[in-house]
């Protein structure tokens, strides 16, 4: 673990909020653990371990029922920690995976097999060195043969460059963080009315109204600063959202979040049972355990 990387809260607070039965967290990882799933030699940081085993209990306790395991950057392309939760999860985990352009067919189906369904183009210059983008396309069009999707992570002032980029893609595009939005600019800055619009431009463009402890300013532990933005995508799009814990919450700064904390705020994200339910059960089983 890197000098000053922030462990994940080992003993969170029960959420007053109980989700939906079947409820899906739809953006986590596992990290390690090391001595058995080294880090990718390429990676920008080195985290805590963060086991399959502790991610399972943490969903258990937060009253969730699957998860959705998206590869991280420290794990580079290497994705058998991910294929090893998705193993042993009993059909409970999906995963969205990293692979280079040069992976073959074999390893796109085993992946596959193991509960894989997407992958994931990372922009986020602190976190990664930057792909071509006609690497990505060529990934992209192989995966969507397979019926996979991608998960894209970029910051709000790359958006208007990525925006032809995307919408050239062939398969449904799931936002990580609403593309992280300043929140310091409020809901009306033209950064994400650009992002609201090209959702509403793009029925392929799917939303994770996740990252909380990301993007606020105010910080726990009710992040008001970041409710009206996801509240605002929930409302306008209720069938292409997605929310997830985001734990172990790599690279944090200022401060570690109670996943309990994080559980509490998806009422204010979705005040009536119809949209809880979309958000946390009827959309994420529709993109990931379609079969
Ligand atoms: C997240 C966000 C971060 C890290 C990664 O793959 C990663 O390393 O996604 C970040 O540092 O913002 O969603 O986990």
């Amino acid at each position: 673990m890197d000098a000053g990387y922030m462990p994940f809260k080992p003993n969170p607070t029960r959420p007053t909020y109980a989700p939906p039965p079947g409820a899906v967290d739809a953006h986590c990882h596992v990290f390690g653990p090391a001595d058995v799933f080294p880090y990718a030699p390429e990676r920008k940081y080195t985290p805590c371990d963060a086991p399959k085993e502790r991610l399972f209990a943490l969903r258990d306790f937060l009253g969730f029922s699957r998860n959705v395991i998206v590869q991280a950057t420290c794990h580079g392309a290497d994705n058998r920690a991910l294929v090893d939760a998705l193993k042993a999860s009993n059909g409970l985990a999906r995963g969205i995976a990293t692979v280079k352009a040069t992976v073959s067919d074999a390893e796109l189906k085993a992946l596959d097999e193991a509960g894989v369904r997407g992958v994931r183009f990372n922009f986020v210059k602190r976190l990664v060195n930057a792909t071509p983008r006609e690497t990505y396309v060529a990934i992209a069009e192989r995966i969507a043969k397979l019926g996979w999707h991608i998960v894209v992570y970029f910051e709000a002032h790359e958006l208007a460059d990525l925006i032809p980029f995307l919408n050239a893609l062939p398969t449904t595009i799931v936002v990580d963080h609403m593309g992280r939005p300043d929140v310091g600019k409020g809901v009306d800055h033209a950064d994400f009315r650009r992002y609201v619009e090209l959702m509403a431009n793009s029925p392929r463009i799917w939303s994770k109204v996740s990252g909380a402890e990301r993007l606020s300013v105010g910080g726990p532990p009710t992040y008001d600063d970041f409710v009206p933005f996801a509240r605002e995508i929930v409302r306008l799009y209720p069938d292409r959202v997605l929310w997830g814990t985001d734990w172990p919450h790599p690279n944090m700064t200022t401060h570690m979040p109670d996943d309990g904390d994080l559980v509490n705020l998806i009422p204010r994200l979705a005040p009536s049972p119809a949209e809880q339910k979309a958000l946390l059960v009827d959309n994420p089983m529709r993109l990931y355990w379609s079969r």
